[in-house]
């Protein structure tokens, strides 16, 4: 195939991502500080991968420092992680916050910005504190929507000045749907009356910190991180169509649409109302969801999603899944990444821009996770010790084309985000699968080197052109 070379816009951003929890570790974190996922992985000894996860994660508490150069040397012009809420405050009920975890953030952000990089600044990316989980049922309670809304106040008085760009959840679906719809997690419990629950809340808090962001005239914008799947239909039967419209409902339209147009999809509300799901919510939320749409969007996109009409009627008695209406469905001869178990197909990239051009009011958005978890990188490192992540090269280039294509066709996609920035904690399996453009050697105190990918990116955002 012969090589062709397209350009990058000036401000179009390419940086990488990571999260607060999936890097930091556990030190400097006080008694009573953890996370849902701390206390997931505390309760779950098995997602721990050789003994590694969260509690060392990749020490970036201690390491910032040294990470930070790094950003400099793969070349991100923009870095996002998230702000832990966990540790972030010593009382969550008063918002006393805790000086030392604070003034480490302050640190870090200061280096972030002092390298020429742009910080991004999500508020949760699942770090819910597990004392909220354990005394009010985290989501379930509208107590923690003011309790979030507290917290957002202080982070915003805080750190205004430094950061524009605010993101409330990443990905705000995920956790009560592997807890409270697949019962895949800890307390592993079915239940969708509390799933559906846990996804109002999360989108009345948006709003509330969109309004209060708002109200208090700070320069900047906020959005949230949606995680939207590209789903296709295996046909084009109306039975394969309209699982994929329902599946669409209720996992993806279940956050864009109260976030983007600020209202609930008609046909979601009736499908719950007919199952008998019962979720809390009153005209007064139903008001501050309408009047308070999110600014941007972050999309996290990894692969399609390809389902059919489901091949067994469910026992009405149980309680009410989505997956009543769909059944996964694996197209034949598709590329796959075996290492994740997740297809290949760049083009999801141009499909999600093409809809949020056309159906969203053509919202700025940009690509705020994309990536390749690969298990046992160290086969591919060569005599200096680089890692040669050609896949991962492949794999960018490849799927950045495609955001650069959906801007030529007018979507108003802003860039181009990694995941991850380094390898790091994956929430299901800690240290198996690697993303990073900078390597974390567990077994060598955790020394940072750059993969050959970042060498290559750093290409990309000073030439502004790829070839592919
Ligand atoms: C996204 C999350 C990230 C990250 C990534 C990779 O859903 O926002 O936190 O972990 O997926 O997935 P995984 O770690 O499960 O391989």
């Amino acid at each position: 195939m012969s090589k062709h070379t397209v350009t990058l816009p000036q401000d179009f951003i390419l940086g990488a991502a990571s999260s607060a929890w999936q890097t930091e570790g556990w030190s400097g974190k006080k008694d009573g500080q953890d996370s849902y996922m701390d206390l997931w992985y505390k309760n779950d000894r098995h997602v721990w991968h050789d003994g590694y996860g969260p509690a060392g994660a990749t020490d970036l508490f201690n390491r910032y420092e040294e990470d930070v150069a790094l950003m400099k040397q793969a070349g991100l012009t923009h870095y996002r992680t998230s702000i832990n809420w966990s540790r972030f405050f010593t009382d969550y009920e008063n918002g006393v916050i805790d000086e030392e975890y604070a003034t480490y953030y302050d640190r870090f952000i200061d280096a972030i910005r002092a390298a020429g990089v742009e910080p991004m600044i999500c508020l949760e990316h699942y770090e819910l504190p597990a004392y909220l989980f354990e005394t009010y049922g985290g989501w379930s309670s509208k107590k923690v929507v003011e309790l979030f809304v507290l917290y957002a106040e202080k982070v915003f008085a805080r750190y205004h000045h430094k950061v524009t760009r605010w993101f409330t959840f990443n990905e705000p679906i995920v956790v009560q749907t592997r807890v409270y719809l697949d019962a895949l997690r800890w307390p592993y419990e079915q239940n969708t009356h509390t799933w559906m629950q846990w996804n109002h809340h999360k989108n009345l808090a948006t709003a509330k910190v969109v309004q209060l962001f708002r109200a208090k005239g700070y320069q900047g914008s906020v959005g949230a991180i949606l995680n939207p799947e590209v789903t296709y239909p295996r046909s084009s039967a109306a039975h394969d169509v309209q699982a994929a419209e329902r599946y669409d409902l209720f996992y993806n339209r279940v956050f864009l649409d109260p976030m983007v147009k600020g209202e609930y999809p008609a046909e979601l509300i009736r499908l719950l109302d007919h199952h008998g799901v019962k979720w809390e919510y009153t005209a007064d939320e139903l008001a501050i969801i309408r009047e308070n749409t999110v600014d941007e969007l972050g999309i996290n996109l990894y692969y399609p999603h390809r389902v059919k009409a489901p091949s067994r009627a469910w026992n009405p008695e149980t309680p009410f899944h989505p997956a009543w209406y769909y059944e996964p469905f694996e197209l034949p001869g598709r590329r796959m990444n075996k290492s994740r178990g997740w297809e290949i197909y760049p083009r999801i990239i141009y499909d999600m821009a093409m809809r949020i051009k056309d159906e969203y009011r053509n919202i700025p958005w940009f690509i705020a996770e994309s990536g390749m978890g690969i298990e046992n990188e160290g086969q591919f490192r060569n005599s200096d010790g680089v890692i040669e992540d050609d896949y991962r090269i492949a794999f960018i280039g490849e799927h950045l084309f495609e955001a650069l294509r959906a801007r030529e066709a007018g979507a108003n996609c802003l860039g181009y985000m990694l995941w991850a920035f380094t390898d790091n904690v994956s929430p299901m399996n800690a240290f198996k699968n690697r993303y990073g453009l900078v390597e974390i050697d567990l077994q060598h105190q955790r020394a940072r080197r750059l993969k050959k990918s970042a060498t290559w990116y750093r290409g990309v955002s000073e030439s502004r052109s790829l070839t592919l």
